[in-house]
């Protein structure tokens, strides 16, 4: 398999003294940490439809990628796209990939055509995975790019579109258990409004949660024991997402008695669109059990949209590393890279030089987290702020035995509590000094 990346025999560790701009510097897959591999500990993903089927157009203007594998038919570049993939793949040393169906298969003329075509490439993709050893993260169905989704998808007001996310969510389903997929996504990109004046909220948010309930029986039925995440973005293309952030997904999952069969996918980009940190939207997910997967990339600060880039910020990684590290890890999920070259970065080995950065700023984080963890002052200074409240009055509040009458009686008789230091810059040193 050298056909659409002879530019790349392998990339390899060679170490930060390296400059060999297609060798990692940080990314050392076998090197233990914490008693995991980094390849353990970080298992990244490619993403499909960024890393191949990017054009690099954006709103003002056309593609400016010309990829060696778009050439022929709707089907013939599918499986030249798929055998593109598994190069990248195994070039790059990645252990997972993740797609959506129509990004792996063309659509066809019909709906049969459709299943016929996603069958056909799922068949070759299973081949490829058995020659290379590269596994799926996970699948996910693209309801949001036809037209007939304008008006959303589960939460379509037209139950006949419903019908037909059924049919992209079962397929979907059906090739990520043949592909023996570690987890299934749902990202409802169109599930929201634009105006109340045509909308009918609490209708479509029962609507999207009888719609997944159908999708956990069905997994039931075929034997699908992948994990199912739900990935949350607060706004685009819809101007008000109902997945809007990670507690906004909790809560949802709660209220329709769904939470037993998700987890989250928390993307870096989506957590600052919502306006929080990476961190944040992490930690969120982690204090509920429910940190499934992550979709490892970055907005740019200055632009107010969706720019999915590849992470380079190693300030915010280390953040996001620490959160990762202290919930014991991803489980069946992993660090999948949905980001996109820019539009200027025309060549195919800039896909590779993405990718290099991207995880070699989380092996790097990864190292520092580690460190801070090792080191231990930051989590003592954490368990000394709360001590209050592991004995005497803070454990008596904990247990239920006092009441305001109570606590009022203690605050008279204790009088003004003294104030302490939140020592937030002695704490940023110890992180930076990890990096
Ligand atoms: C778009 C989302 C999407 C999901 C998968 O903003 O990030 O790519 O990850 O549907
Ligand atoms: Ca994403
Ligand atoms: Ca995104």
């Amino acid at each position: 398999m050298n056909t659409f990346f002879p530019e790349v025999d392998a990339v390899k560790y060679e170490g930060r003294e390296s400059t060999n701009p297609l060798a990692f510097k940080y990314y050392d897959a076998d090197r233990v940490v914490g008693g995991k591999t980094m390849a353990e500990h970080l298992r990244f993903a490619v993403c499909y439809w960024h890393t191949y089927k990017s054009q690099g157009g954006d709103p003002f203007g056309s593609g400016t990628f010309e990829r060696p594998w778009n050439a022929g038919s709707p089907m013939e570049v599918a499986e030249k796209t798929l055998e593109a993939n598994f190069e990248f793949i195994t070039k790059l040393g990645v252990p997972f990939w993740c797609f959506h169906d129509r990004d792996i298969a063309p659509e066809g003329a019909s709906f049969g055509e459709a299943v016929a075509n996603l069958e056909t490439i799922v068949a070759k993709a299973k081949k490829l995975q058995q020659a290379t050893g590269v596994k799926l993260l996970w699948g996910t169905a693209n309801m949001f790019s036809h037209p007939r989704y304008m008006h959303g998808a589960a939460s379509n007001p037209d139950p006949h579109v419903v019908a037909c996310c059924a049919m992209q969510v079962r397929r979907a389903l059906d090739a990520t258990l043949e592909l023996g997929g570690a987890n299934y996504v749902f990202w409802g990109g169109r599930e929201g409004y634009e105006t109340l004046l045509n909308t009918d909220m609490k209708r479509e948010r029962a609507q999207m949660a009888a719609f997944f309930h159908m999708a956990v029986d069905y997994a039931k039925k075929i034997g699908f024991t992948g994990q199912f995440l739900i990935e949350p973005k607060p706004h685009e293309p819809t101007k008000h997402q109902y997945d809007f952030d990670s507690a906004t997904v909790l809560s949802f999952l709660r209220e329709f008695d769904l939470l037993d069969h998700f987890k989250l996918n928390v993307e870096a980009n989506h957590a600052t669109l919502a306006g929080h940190s990476f961190a944040h939207e992490l930690a969120v997910a982690a204090e509920a059990g429910k940190l499934g997967s992550v979709d490892a990339n970055v907005g740019d600060p200055l632009l107010g949209w969706d720019t999915d880039q590849f992470p380079t910020d190693i300030n915010d990684t280390t953040r996001a590393m620490l959160v990762i590290l202290e919930n014991g890890g991803l489980g069946s999920g992993g660090l999948n890279f949905d980001a996109k070259v820019r539009r200027p970065s025309i060549d195919t080995v800039d896909l590779f030089h993405a990718h290099i950065g991207g995880m070699d700023t989380f092996a790097r984080a990864l190292l520092a987290a580690q460190a801070i963890i090792d080191d231990g002052r930051i989590a003592e200074f954490k368990a000394q702020r709360y001590a209050g409240w592991d004995s005497g009055l803070g454990k008596s509040i904990l247990d239920g035995n006092e009441t305001l009458e109570s606590l009022e009686a203690k605050a008279m008789e204790l009088g003004e509590p003294k104030r302490v230091s939140g020592r937030q810059e002695m704490l940023e040193n110890i992180l930076i000094n990890a990096i």
